[in-house]
């Protein structure tokens, strides 16, 4: 005879492995079923979670979601030293001198007195902005040494203080206004200039007091460029990965709703505040906080899967990771050719592309991204249409380039980067739709034989289009696509899977 205990075990492994059958006999047909589905996610009740599920379809966000291209723009004290200083070279991020060890820190907060950039000329960089093909940029108000490049009533470090004595922020804001690029402002957190400013929680009664000295400050300073520039379109937030600052949030809730009430459709990304449990970007229930996704940066998705059907943007850098004035660049310098892939690749994945510039401390943009800009502006003058108004395409991925899709007109882009040997580029069309017409983007008299692709149609809805020439700049086919068929059509093509 067995004890009880022994048979209670018994029982309980029973128990388990019926439990574990029933999982498995359910659960993974369910699942192979809907291959797409994901597991249920949970559901916690928050007071500073995300406030909105699903994309924002306002006017504003759509503006936003058509931009394609942006430019974003750091520009600080950080610019006078340009990654060196008494002879020494500094291999870090130049903008984070003041931070690298040996960088004397007096001589760094005493560089206000110098900014005075006899060359900046807003115009200029709008209007190059403008070639290039951005329709909106990201200018740094303020970065995390604190200097604030407009007169900022809540602190003397800014602008007004230097030899410069203009509003810089007003020009750039104006300059490019004047040429129809939108304006958002980034703001970095991190301040290291304000007392009251600590990276770690605030322990001491004294700490506690000087941080919502802090808080304060910020909020005032926010409200301040709202209203000092009610043309922008929306804030960028940086530096808000302190515990001190993640501990805020329901200050940061709160202000960021005072912030949408001064302006209606102000846009914010998912980096400001974080939920009650400290998580950023996506909060306890996995929902995006924010208007769009603002965690790529330097990097960029694979697959759609990726973006969760998210409002999304890519930060680039032309070097490695170099985002203010840098006098000596080392390392991989990207090529134009290569930003426009990685701009192709955003959008093709229902995200904006923004490009960093880093002008010197004289308000030059340096030759190497004029070049880049030109050549991109090149390229953009004839191909924008495969940019602009556009997104994901929702067809497969081919290994020669991406595919975007106008939101506008419904037409589908092929950029082609890497032609097969074969020559021929392979593109599959939703279930029950064809090929109307295809042609070259830049020379529309390039219509391709629709004959001969026709005839090259699989049974999985897969056409090939022959392209003679190699390319030898990324090239744009445009395909419009017929109606979807017959609904008989369409059933017999899934009848078939
Ligand atoms: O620390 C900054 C960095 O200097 C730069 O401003 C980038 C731009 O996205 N943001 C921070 C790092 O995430």
């Amino acid at each position: 005879m067995r004890p009880p205990c022994c048979e209670k075990n018994e029982n309980m492994k029973k128990l388990a492995y019926l439990t574990l059958f029933l999982c498995l006999e359910i659960y993974q047909p369910l699942m192979a079923q809907f291959p797409g589905a994901v597991e249920k996610r949970s559901s916690i009740t928050l007071k500073h979670g995300s406030h909105r599920l699903g994309k924002r379809t306002d006017a504003a966000m759509e503006t936003w979601r058509n931009y394609g291209l942006g430019q974003f723009i750091h520009w600080g004290l950080y610019a006078i030293p340009g990654g060196h200083w008494n002879g020494k070279y500094y291999a870090g991020a130049a903008e984070w001198i003041r931070s690298w060890e040996g960088m004397p820190k007096g001589d760094y907060d005493n560089l206000y007195k110098e900014f005075n950039p006899k060359q900046f000329d807003a115009k200029a960089w709008a209007a190059q902005a403008k070639q290039m093909g951005a329709r909106y940029v990201i200018i740094t108000t303020k970065h995390h040494d604190g200097f604030c490049i407009w007169p900022s009533k809540y602190t003397s470090y800014t602008i007004a203080n230097s030899p410069y004595r203009k509003d810089a922020l007003k020009e750039i804001v104006d300059a490019y206004d004047a040429e129809g690029i939108d304006v958002y402002l980034y703001f970095s957190i991190i301040d290291w200039n304000h007392k009251g400013y600590r990276s770690a929680s605030p322990q001491t009664i004294e700490e506690k007091r000087s941080y919502e000295e802090f808080k304060k400050f910020t909020a005032n300073q926010l409200k301040e460029l709202l209203v000092n520039y009610p043309s922008a379109k929306g804030l960028w937030f940086d530096g808000t990965w302190d515990k001190a600052w993640i501990e805020q949030t329901a200050f940061a809730d709160s202000l960021e709703t005072e912030l949408r009430a001064i302006r209606p459709g102000l846009i914010i990304g998912s980096r400001f505040r974080a939920d009650e449990f400290g998580r950023r970007h996506f909060d306890s229930n996995g929902d995006l906080m924010g208007d769009y996704e603002q965690g790529w940066e330097r990097k960029l998705p694979n697959t759609i899967e990726d973006v969760h059907g998210n409002d999304w943007d890519c930060v680039m850098t032309v070097p490695e990771n170099q985002w203010g004035y840098h006098s000596e660049w080392r390392g991989h310098v990207k090529t134009s050719v290569e930003l426009i892939e990685m701009m192709a690749k955003s959008v093709a994945l229902d995200g904006n592309f923004v490009l960093n510039f880093g002008p010197d401390g004289q308000g030059n943009i340096r030759p190497e991204e004029t070049k880049i800009a030109k050549e991109i502006g090149e390229w953009m003058k004839v191909n924008n249409e495969a940019i602009y108004d556009c997104g994901y395409a929702g067809l497969e991925k081919q290994d020669w380039g991406y595919i975007t899709k106008s939101r506008k007109t419904g037409k589908y882009y092929l950029i082609v980067f890497n032609l097969p040997v074969s020559g021929d580029l392979r593109i599959k069309v939703s279930p029950g739709s064809g090929i109307k017409k295809l042609y070259d983007l830049v020379e529309p008299k390039t219509v391709y034989n629709a004959e001969e692709i026709h005839r090259s149609k699989t049974e999985g809805n897969e056409y090939f289009i022959h392209l003679k020439d190699k390319p030898l700049e990324p090239k744009v086919i445009v395909l419009e696509s017929t109606e979807k068929e017959k609904d008989s059509e369409v059933l017999y093509e899934r009848a078939k899977t």
